[in-house]
């Protein structure tokens, strides 16, 4: 499908850079040896006092602030009860044979309820679909922060259909945000492959059926930033790495 375009542009003898999209497309399909794939795990951890976060003052708009029963706290940063972080993005940032890897079919899904973004961290893979939707009576504005995907901005009011976004650059992360309701902020990391995972409420991640090889994988959080560590998976092998972040 992409060599009509990219003979396009070789004979046109444009400057223009070829989209990306048209040079992942002519790259091989990635095919994992299903016989000697592995898997890298291991957790974010905490060190130090949890920053405490403000309450999120939702008076402004009495339709998002009665839907809770207490005040939210911002989620910038929750450490869970066992000191690790949530909401980290964690990925092979380096280390993969040069592939085109074929995103799920399946959507990931954004919701907004409660006039918050759910979820706050959200990993997707390039070109897989980015369903959006809005829970809420409340009129909502959708604002996409990308700077290497192209930033966009729609407003989605309620019961309105479903969204479906996608991106196709690996941008790890950019942050979502609502132009109006100015709390409302969630973070997307859109990655080239499969092998990614956002730490939850125990702080783990588990990338699984990894070829064997040596990566750099990368931590990245929302306020605390990136951080990397290398290591060697071997042929159907378990390898672990631990990040640690601290206040
Ligand atoms: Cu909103």
């Amino acid at each position: 499908m992409a060599a009509p375009l990219l003979l396009l542009v070789a004979c046109g003898g444009t400057t223009q850079p070829v989209p990306k999209t048209d040079i992942t497309a002519s790259l091989p399909e990635a095919h994992v040896d299903e016989s000697t794939a592995g898997t890298i795990s291991g957790r974010v951890l905490f060190t130090g006092d949890a920053p405490r976060m403000p309450e999120i003052d939702m008076s402004s708009n009495p339709q998002c602030e009665r839907q809770h029963k207490s005040p939210q706290k911002a989620e910038t940063v929750i450490v869970n009860s066992n000191k690790t972080l949530r909401n980290v993005f964690v990925w092979v940032e380096d280390g993969l044979p040069k592939a085109h890897w074929t995103p799920p079919a399946q959507a990931a899904t954004l919701d907004q309820k409660g006039c918050v973004y759910e979820p706050h961290m959200l990993g997707i893979m390039e070109g897989q679909q980015l369903e959006i939707l809005n829970s809420d009576p409340v009129n909502h504005n959708v604002h996409a922060e990308c700077k290497v995907n192209a930033a966009w901005n729609e407003s989605q009011p309620p019961r309105a259909e479903h969204k479906y976004k996608h991106f196709d650059e690996s941008e790890v992360v950019f942050p979502v945000t609502c132009s109006v309701h100015p709390w409302m902020r969630s973070y997307i990391g859109v990655s080239p492959h499969p092998f990614f995972a956002v730490t939850g409420d125990d702080g783990t991640f588990s990338l699984k059926g990894v070829p064997p090889g040596t990566y750099t994988i990368e931590a990245v959080h929302e306020k605390f930033g990136k951080k990397e560590g290398k290591l060697t998976l071997a042929p159907s092998g378990m390898a672990t790495i631990d990040f640690t972040y601290g206040s």
